[in-house]
């Protein structure tokens, strides 16, 4: 068998991108976290930990104890390397800054969504950790240095506690991903340059807010329902596991199309999904395995992020599929 890298190796020797100084060490930091990660959440229910909190983040969703306590551990672990100048989470309002004595070369902000998907936990089903790292246009940053489209994105990462927990990240030279072995404690590249299919017929959505979408969606969706008896002229599969990082992971691995579309359910709100540490993130990963991410309108990483945890409708995966929908949005629009 072909030796495989460690993740260690893989940055000291394999690392492309002009900021492999910083993101070399900050990228050992975030494996560190998401080892620390996948153990609290192993532990299931033997640590006490699979319950509700009394408190709600910044989108009033109630939390989970899981919820603050990766928090806390993403936090603690990656302030460490010298270059993370200051953080956001999905679960705090304002930004987080990172102790003077630890930012010595303090250019970067690192922003995250801890764990994905958490109202899977108490359910034993796959849950994630979402990054994305921006480089800070000052060593003290306020807000205004946070809110950087997706394109200045340096790097972007999922991690996934699945059947195996995975770290899988790209600096802008495509994708790679890579295994953890539990027992050695270290994380291995498994899946070097992952490429997503261009086609499929696979289609991942929450089915039950079919009446809330809008018409485009709700027409591609209807065309993939007909199968072969309808326009598309093949069968569709259906997925829907209700963890964003699970559901890009499978369109990594075999292809296929997630949206989590503008709906009528909550109409104050842009969407379900968060710009800055869903959206984005998980875009660059996309587009950099040759797929398409938009909001049906406009590419997600154009985006000029207008707040921390602002809210954008999400279509992403299969080139041509996501291609199809946003033709799909400009008829509807002319
Ligand atoms: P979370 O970050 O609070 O867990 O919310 C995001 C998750 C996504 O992972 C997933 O795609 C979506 O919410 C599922 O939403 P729904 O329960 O409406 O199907
Ligand atoms: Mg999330």
């Amino acid at each position: 068998m072909t030796p495989l890298y460690t993740i260690t190796e893989f940055l000291i020797d394999h690392l492309q991108c002009e900021h492999k100084e910083a993101l070399a060490p900050m990228l050992a930091d975030v494996a560190a976290a998401c080892k620390e990660i996948a153990v609290a959440i192993e532990a299931g229910a033997l640590n006490g930990n699979m319950g509700s909190l009394d408190s709600e983040n910044v989108q009033g969703e109630v939390q989970k104890a899981l919820d603050m306590i990766t928090h806390d551990i993403f936090i603690a672990t990656n302030q460490r390397s010298g270059y993370v100048a200051a953080m956001a989470s999905e679960e705090v309002a304002e930004i987080i800054e990172v102790p003077l004595n630890y930012r010595q070369n303090g250019d970067y902000l690192l922003v995250f969504d801890p764990l994905d998907g958490s109202s899977n936990v108490n359910v034993n089903i796959s849950v994630g950790t979402i990054f994305s790292i921006l480089k800070s246009a000052s060593k003290q940053p306020t807000l205004a240095d946070f809110l950087q489209a997706g394109t200045a994105q340096v790097c972007a990462g999922y991690a996934l506690y699945g059947t195996s927990t995975m770290l899988v990240f790209t600096t802008g030279k495509g994708v790679n991903g890579f295994t953890l072995d539990a027992k050695v404690g270290e994380f291995y590249l498994t899946h070097p340059n992952m490429q997503i299919t261009p086609d499929t017929q696979e289609f991942s959505i929450n089915m039950s807010n079919y009446r809330f979408w809008q018409e485009p969606v709700q027409r591609y969706v209807d065309e993939c329902l007909l199968g072969a008896d309808g326009i598309r002229g093949e069968d569709f599969n259906m997925r829907w596991v209700a963890s964003m990082v699970a559901e890009v992971h499978r369109i990594l691995v075999r292809g296929g199309i997630f949206m989590y579309p503008l709906d009528m359910k909550q109409p104050t709100k842009a969407g379900k999904l968060r710009l800055m540490y869903e959206a984005n993130p998980m875009s660059l990963i996309v587009e950099q395995a040759g797929g398409a991410a938009s909001t049906g309108l406009q590419r997600i990483l154009d985006i000029q992020p207008s707040g921390l945890h602002q809210r954008v409708p999400v279509i992403m995966g299969s080139r041509n599929e996501v291609e199809r929908l946003i033709g799909y949005h400009k008829i509807n629009a002319d």
